[in-house]
């Protein structure tokens, strides 16, 4: 008979749904906020799929002065597939675990629930850009317009001077990286400007600053 004269909702009646498997745990690259969270379903008529996103900043073991402070993200999965609920979710952005925990319904009730754990690993949001050591202007090429600025700023002191290449001011040692690194670049064609314009005030600087260099520095920067 191939049970052909059964209800085919009898199941349903007496069974809830059941999740048979859930996203694994992630850790999220870099700059990476969202994540496809999927969930395996057995059951008939679901009529809902929805996972609660415990942060990674909630503190199970802090007191709680309202209900509001227990109140998680909620969203809900929609059917991609046979027996599979799925949706992805933007805001895994505080650092450190964010637990995300679903369940389902359907007639006869809930599902027992699975959890799984998204990492967000550091709060960096875009990777660091590449740097050329003796880039002052950071155009990536090191040239002479690296050198007018370094030269520019010797003598000051502080931070965060630009033309200060290693810290702790501007001094000789700045010129001397600038100059070890002269025409190093990062892109393919070093754009070098055929005519470079100095006026007498940064010819000054450099002069005054080459007088202090090492003349095997100064010997590798004229090679150039
Ligand atoms: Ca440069
Ligand atoms: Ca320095």
């Amino acid at each position: 008979m191939r049970g052909k004269y059964l209800p085919s909702d009898l199941i349903s009646l007496t069974n809830p749904p059941q999740l048979t498997a859930i996203t694994e745990a992630t850790t999220l690259r870099e700059g990476v906020s969202s994540k496809q969270i999927e969930v395996e379903v057995v059951g008939t008529e679901i009529s809902q799929v929805y996972p609660t996103v415990i942060p990674s900043s909630f503190d199970p073991t802090a007191e709680l002065s309202s209900w509001d402070d227990i109140t998680f993200a909620e969203f809900e999965l929609l059917p991609v597939g046979e027996g599979t609920y799925a949706a992805p979710y933007g805001n895994f952005k505080q650092s450190g675990n964010h637990a995300v925990i679903v369940n389902a319904e359907n007639a006869d009730g809930f599902a027992d629930l699975v959890q799984t754990s998204i990492t967000v690993a550091g709060e960096t949001t875009a990777p660091e850009p590449e740097k050329l050591t003796g880039d002052v202007n950071g155009d990536g090429t090191v040239n002479i317009f690296d050198l007018v600025i370094a030269a520019g700023s010797f003598g000051k002191t502080g931070a965060g001077i630009m033309g200060d290449v290693n810290g702790g001011g501007v001094n000789i040692f700045d010129l001397v990286i600038v100059a070890g690194n002269f025409g190093k670049s990062l892109v393919s064609a070093p754009a070098m400007t055929a005519k470079i314009e100095l006026t007498t005030d940064q010819k000054h600087h450099i002069a005054s600053a080459i007088d202090q260099l090492d003349p095997i520095v100064i010997d590798l920067m004229l090679k150039k």
